[in-house]
């Protein structure tokens, strides 16, 4: 195949509700989408999953802009691919920026199953015809606001409840979760709020049963999440310490977890997302795909990878209408009883809503 044209799209698009996690409070959220084009005018669609701040991780949406326009675009634009997997190799000599990466990874990808026909759950190997998915559910300063966000969502099915802490934020809002509901499939995320002299305060949550806790510690602190999960019997579930197929196979090594949280756009795309979950499979350790409160766009991409068999874990895809009032894809994302239906039509599946995504876009720029 042969990209002969790319568009990027810098959107702003405004959650129904604020999120808040242990480093920042979000509604606007900012993100490219990247549209790449073959010679008979064909489009696959990939998303830049960047906020406006570099909270979550270091790339943000103004900086993955330029790594796209200076350095990426130039060097698929106009090029011979063989396999979707050449973009991962071409992108290699420049460092990290795994967000704008995977954007044009996962448009050339979209592209490469609808020129061959198929479904792009199909052609990364997916195997289910439904995913189970969950919700995350932010912080709150009102106590029983959460409890009737958890009462909502189980009320909708889903699959397990997963809520945001922070230090001062922990123990005892789990424990007030758990007496009004002992036995929902509930889980914790810190986002790196802590550090190994939080231990005892982490040990107390062993008490509650949680199905993991998701990222305790810092990025790059694979060795003292392994010394944390000596100490703890919940699972530890990697998100942020995960960037690569080795920090995986580190993690696995070290014992620095016992789960991981696949996120497509974290680890450069779909190719290298894929050898991560050959190697979790192969290690038997479990993995659920993990959300940034995407547009349906990306959506559509994490449903695609968590149809691969080794997705043993409700996901953090939720239905669009959890976000947005009007999502940019047709027809939107729609959870039924914690379960998605992986989409058999070409590429990811959904139409883009063109119309739609330009309603919200504040820059374009065409290659
Ligand atoms: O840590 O998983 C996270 C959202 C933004 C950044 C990081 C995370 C999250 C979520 C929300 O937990 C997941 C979603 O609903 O998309
Ligand atoms: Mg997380």
């Amino acid at each position: 195949m042969k990209i002969e044209q790319i568009n990027l799209y810098k959107v702003k698009m405004r959650m129904k509700n604020p999120f808040t996690t242990s480093f920042g409070t979000e509604q606007d959220r900012e993100f490219i989408l990247t549209e790449v084009k073959n010679g008979d005018g064909l489009s696959g669609w990939g998303e830049c999953v960047t906020s406006e701040n570099p909270l979550y991780i270091e790339e943000f949406t103004d900086s993955s802009w330029i790594m796209l326009e200076k350095f990426l675009v130039p060097l698929l634009l106009k090029r011979e691919i063989s396999h979707p997997d050449d973009v991962f190799d071409l992108f290699k000599p420049f460092k990290r920026n795994h967000l704008a990466k995977s954007s044009l990874d996962g448009a050339v990808w979209d592209l490469y199953a609808k020129e061959k026909g198929v479904s792009l759950a199909k052609e990364l190997g997916g195997e289910k015809d439904k995913i189970d998915v969950g919700i995350s559910l932010g912080i709150e300063d009102d106590i029983q606001v959460l409890l009737s966000n958890i009462q909502s969502k189980v009320d909708e099915g889903y699959k397990r409840i997963k809520l945001k802490i922070k230090p001062g934020k922990d123990v005892q809002v789990i424990e007030r979760v758990r007496e009004e509901f002992p036995d929902i499939p509930l889980m914790a995320d810190a986002n790196s709020a802590y550090t190994l002299n939080d231990t005892e305060t982490l040990k107390k949550l062993d008490q509650f049963n949680l199905m993991m806790i998701e990222q305790p510690l810092t990025a790059g602190d694979l060795i003292d999440h392994a010394k944390l999960q000596k100490e703890l019997s919940t699972p530890i579930c990697l998100d942020e310490s995960i960037h690569s197929y080795d920090d995986a196979r580190q993690a696995i090594e070290l014992g620095s977890g016992r789960i991981v949280n696949l996120k497509v756009g974290r680890v450069g795309g779909l190719s290298e997302a894929r050898r991560i979950h050959d190697l979790c499979k192969e290690a038997g350790i479990p993995m659920w795909c993990g959300g940034m409160l995407e547009s349906g766009i990306g959506r559509a991409h994490n449903i695609a990878i968590t149809s691969l068999s080794n997705f043993t874990l409700p996901g953090d895809t939720a239905s669009s209408s959890r976000y947005w009032d009007r999502d940019i894809i047709n027809p939107e994302v729609k959870a039924i009883n914690g379960q998605v239906d992986v989409p058999k039509g070409l590429g990811i599946g959904y139409e883009v809503v063109l119309d739609e995504v330009l309603k919200h876009t504040i820059e374009k720029k065409g290659f």
